[in-house]
């Protein structure tokens, strides 16, 4: 007979989140820690996501752990953007250097988690039939990690090899000579055309909605911008955090229209040459207001119709369907002028959708096209699709999935009412997706083990969001978002992507740094929010 093994903590996901939890969970606090992976490796996105270009878009300077100076100080990065491998060796560095591997669980999968009102403990279930308990489970299960492929009629016909991004054979693949399709142009699909089209015989592109992108003018790192910024780093990082997004970016000048048109075109000109997304954060209220938006559209498209030759393919790659910034916004190496290569072909799909999967390809519009491989670039059911995965109970057993059926309610984007000592890493109602993830992960994972560490001084054994608060909390980043242009746009922010999920901004936009301080302000009031259940208050068996 198996034994439940039994822990201080629980964590799901080997990711930077959940390395994170780990080191301060374990080394901080001196709690027993299981974190169960279903990788057979840390990294958590940079695992899975190998595909060819896969790259971050936040600068590698600042897609890095700020909590040891020694490691960042000693972390030599290569390129002013990471990309994925370079991302996979610093996770392996990090796991290797803080001895995270002796408490990581490899390929093993988390399938449900219960909550046991009498010991105010949660039971684990993994993928193999065992359990563990804890007092404590904390997801750390990604944002983006549950892939998608939409439902094709036909889609097992196709005789050749199929591909997602985010489940890149580790492998490689080798594309020489194959007509390849790729499906969907959101950042995965921008990141990966290019460098597939310089392999493939023949790429043909289907896109159903054209993205924004804009030049990331990657380039190695030079060892006096690596100094510099070393040198500085304690302020920047400070910086970092306080920042509405979790990067320094270049001050907005004002309100779009009311800056002076030559000074306007000149800073979108400094912002397109020097690359990134700052270029989104010219001015103030680009994402608050449509004729301000149009202002760094529009300058969008005059650039795509100048890159592009044939004038109508430049056309269908022109974004017109939502405002600029309420998608997340492309980073690209040669996107555009991929399009001016003989062997790259686009088919919208506006007015045609995909009809159907052959055995030999797509058929859009009654046309079939043949390819030998299709690669589909197709997104993720984000944010609340990896905890839907897991089938968590708590008080009286009710399921998280059900609480979340109209969308996900959280409070603080790190707990939830009825699921007393769980809390999660970058969930719905935090602001994490629309940041630099990392800078939203240490956060999240400080104030995380705060909360615990404050529990175990006060001898709470149970930790549970209020109801009120969290309905509070939830009509808060509801607020947030109608204030701005972002629910306009069919994004995976809102859930749009995957067919009858319910429409609900789910990131909050009030920016890193304020939510920081909320949280902050919520824990020196004594977990405002919060119901704190000391140990003899409680059953205990
Ligand atoms: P995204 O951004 O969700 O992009 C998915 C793409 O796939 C997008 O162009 C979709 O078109 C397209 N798609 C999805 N379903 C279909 C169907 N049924 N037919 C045709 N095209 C489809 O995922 P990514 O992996 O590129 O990027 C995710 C995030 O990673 C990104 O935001 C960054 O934060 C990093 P749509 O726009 O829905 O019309």
């Amino acid at each position: 007979m198996r034994t439940t093994r039994k822990y201080d903590a629980i964590v799901i996901g080997a990711g930077f989140a959940g390395m994170y939890l780990l080191h301060r969970l374990r080394d901080d606090l001196g709690l027993s820690v299981r974190v169960y992976e279903r990788g057979d490796g840390v990294g958590g996105t940079w695992y899975w996501n190998r595909y060819p270009g896969a790259r971050c878009d936040v600068e590698s300077m600042f897609y890095s752990y700020s909590f040891s100076e020694e490691l960042e100080q000693e972390w030599e990065w290569t390129e002013r953007y990471p990309s994925q491998p370079e991302i996979l060796s610093y996770a392996n560095h990090v796991a290797d250097r803080f001895r995270l591997r002796e408490d990581i669980e490899f390929n093993t999968s988390v399938d449900g988690a219960r909550y046991d009102d009498a010991t105010d403990t949660w039971t684990v279930t993994l993928d193999d039939g065992s359990q563990a308990t804890a007092r404590y489970l904390v997801t750390a299960v990604g944002c983006l990690s549950a892939s998608r492929v939409p439902d094709f009629e036909g889609i097992d016909s196709f005789t050749g090899p199929t591909y997602h991004t985010g489940r890149w054979p580790h492998e490689g693949v080798d594309f020489s000579g194959k007509r390849v399709a790729v499906i969907g142009t959101g950042s995965s699909g921008i990141q990966a055309i290019p460098v597939i089209a310089e392999q493939a015989a023949h790429v043909t592109v289907f896109q159903r909605t054209p993205n924004f992108s804009v030049p990331a003018r990657n380039a190695p790192l030079s060892e006096d911008e690596q100094r510099r910024i070393k040198a500085a780093y304690r302020q920047l990082r400070a910086d970092a955090r306080a920042s509405a997004s979790g990067v320094v970016t270049p001050p907005a000048l004002g309100k779009a229209l009311e800056v002076d048109e030559e000074l306007r075109t000149s800073e979108l000109d400094r912002r397109w040459a020097a690359g990134g997304a700052a270029f989104v954060s010219a001015f103030d209220d680009t994402v608050l207001d449509e004729a301000a938006n149009r202002v760094s559209a529009e300058y969008v498209h005059e650039r795509i119709r100048e890159i592009v030759k044939d004038p109508e393919v430049a056309e269908l790659l022109c974004p017109k369907d939502h405002p600029i910034g309420t998608k997340r916004i492309c980073v690209d190496t040669d996107y555009y002028a991929t399009y001016n290569r003989d062997n790259v072909t686009l088919v919208s799909l506006r007015d045609n959708p995909i009809e159907r999967i052959t055995s030999t390809g797509l058929r859009v519009g009654g046309i079939d096209h043949e390819v030998d491989a299709i690669v589909f670039a197709t997104g993720y059911d984000a944010m609340t699709g990896p905890l839907n995965a897991i089938d968590i109970r708590g008080l009286d057993g009710i399921a998280l999935r059900d609480e979340w059926a109209d969308g996900p309610r959280t409070y603080l984007g790190v707990a939830a009412a009825g699921f007393p000592n769980l809390f999660m890493v970058t969930a719905p109602g935090s602001p994490s997706v629309l940041s630099n993830m990392i800078v939203s992960i240490e956060q999240h994972v400080d104030w995380i083990t705060d909360a615990i560490a404050h529990a175990l001084r006060a001898g709470i054994v149970r930790i549970e969001a209020e109801r009120q608060a969290q309905d509070d909390w939830v009509e808060h980043v509801n607020e947030a978002a109608s204030h701005t242009l972002y629910p306009r746009a069919a994004s995976w922010y809102m859930g749009a992507n995957i067919p009858g999920k319910p429409r609900v901004f789910m990131p909050y936009l009030g920016g890193v740094g304020a939510y920081r301080k909320i949280c902050d302000e919520v824990a020196r009031a004594g977990y405002r929010g919060f119901t704190l259940t000391p140990a003899a208050a409680t059953a205990q068996p």
